[in-house]
């Protein structure tokens, strides 16, 4: 044994315990993605550069490797990547529009991911392709995503009809938005026929992902205290069905209570989807029980909103309130980058606080660049 395999720790007469072995790694048995039903190993992929090309043309081939290759591109915060990713995104834009798109939400711990994992199993045996991505536009304040881990995932990761994503890290609320409506016009390209974007119920985050989905689903479980305050309008304003998560054991009987309060709170509220009655149901991620029956309702759902045409409406609403969304943020960056106004804002803000001249003087004092 030549002692260039020993661990530079070993003593100098050590046997050959302490030798060390490389292990050759298995290589995966398939690629995953709608369509591609070639088995061969598939080596670990190579650091090579891909030209938009190679981009468009893996992700319309259905590989899964270039289509995370092309999801990290688009995630890329530097400028030069910017430029090819939307070269990539153009390219594929005539491919997109044909998934399902299903958004979930509801508090942590509610269920989202066993909710996931429990339907997309379900969604499997019917030969669907699934795409998950998960959202958390507050991760650049709770500094890392809470979300989009695979373990609650564990028999769906593994499926070849199934791509998990976990939520695009840091970045502004923008930035995380953006990403996310473009990873899902990708994974459309790639063939996906089911999108579910999971995000955490607080604040924003819903009025996000409601922007970007089909289908808005809200998580609920009995006994978390929101039935009993009175129910707080704003999420379930925007919910197309509520779900009491975790009907099972003891829990019925609450899950059910809780069922009929929001099914008679909905009663006063305005429906988010026209020609929709937004439904109440209670499940079980854990034992599947109601689960099928939420699928269900989807699906009646989108043959309604099809047919009406609500549907394409909605979307066609969504791109355009994106392009503002877009140049919004734009704006507001190269404003904030502008030299002169990096300069003047530090003591415009001090005389705020320090109530030398009003908010709306110092607005506008900004907005004219007058010093
Ligand atoms: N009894 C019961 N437990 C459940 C059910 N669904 C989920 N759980 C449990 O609830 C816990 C949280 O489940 P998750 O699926 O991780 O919840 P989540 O909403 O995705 O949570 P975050 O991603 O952290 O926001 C886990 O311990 C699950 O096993 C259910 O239907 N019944
Ligand atoms: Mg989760």
């Amino acid at each position: 044994m030549s002692n260039k395999n020993k661990p530079e720790w070993a003593p100098k007469n050590a046997g050959k315990e302490f030798a060390t072995t490389v292990v050759k790694g298995k290589e995966s048995q398939h690629d995953g993605v709608p369509g591609n039903t070639s088995t061969r190993t598939r080596k670990a992929p190579a650091k090579r550069k891909l030209s938009i090309e190679n981009y468009v043309n893996g992700v319309l081939a259905h590989d899964r490797t270039i289509l995370a290759q092309t999801i990290t591109l688009i995630e890329s915060n530097s400028e030069k990547h910017f430029e090819m990713g939307q070269e990539v995104l153009r390219q594929l834009l005539p491919h997109t529009g044909k998934s399902l798109r299903i958004g979930i939400t509801g508090v942590p711990g509610a269920g989202k991911s066993s909710f996931i994992e429990t339907l997309g199993c379900q969604l499997m045996k019917e030969d669907l392709h699934l795409a998950v991505l998960a959202v958390d536009p507050s991760s650049s304040l709770s500094k890392g995503s809470v979300l989009g881990d695979k373990t609650r995932m564990e028999m769906l990761s593994r499926h070849q009809n199934c791509f998990i994503r976990p939520s695009p890290s840091g970045g502004k609320l923008g930035g995380v938005t953006r990403k996310t409506r473009e990873t899902t016009l990708i994974c459309e390209a790639a063939g996906f026929d089911v999108i579910f974007i999971e995000t955490v119920g607080v604040g924003q985050n819903e009025i996000t992902v409601r922007s970007m989905v089909d289908f808005f689903l809200l998580l609920k479980i009995a006994g978390a205290g929101d039935e009993l305050q009175g129910i707080k309008k704003g999420v379930i304003e925007l919910a197309d069905a509520i779900l009491i998560n975790k009907a099972d054991g003891d829990n019925i009987k609450r899950a059910e209570i809780a069922k009929r309060d929001f099914a008679n709170a909905l009663h006063y509220l305005k429906s988010p989807t026209k020609g929709w009655t937004p439904e109440t149901h209670t499940c079980s991620a854990l034992t599947g029980d109601g689960i099928y029956p939420v699928w269900e309702m989807i699906k009646r759902f989108e043959e309604n909103v099809r047919k009406s045409g609500v549907f394409e409406e909605r979307r066609n609403q969504q791109n355009l309130g994106w392009v503002h969304d877009l140049v919004s943020e734009r704006l507001l960056n190269v404003f904030y980058a502008d030299p002169l106004i990096k300069a003047m804002l530090p003591q415009l803000e001090k005389n705020v606080i320090n109530g030398k001249i009003p908010p709306t003087q110092a607005a506008w004092k900004l907005l004219n660049r007058e010093l």
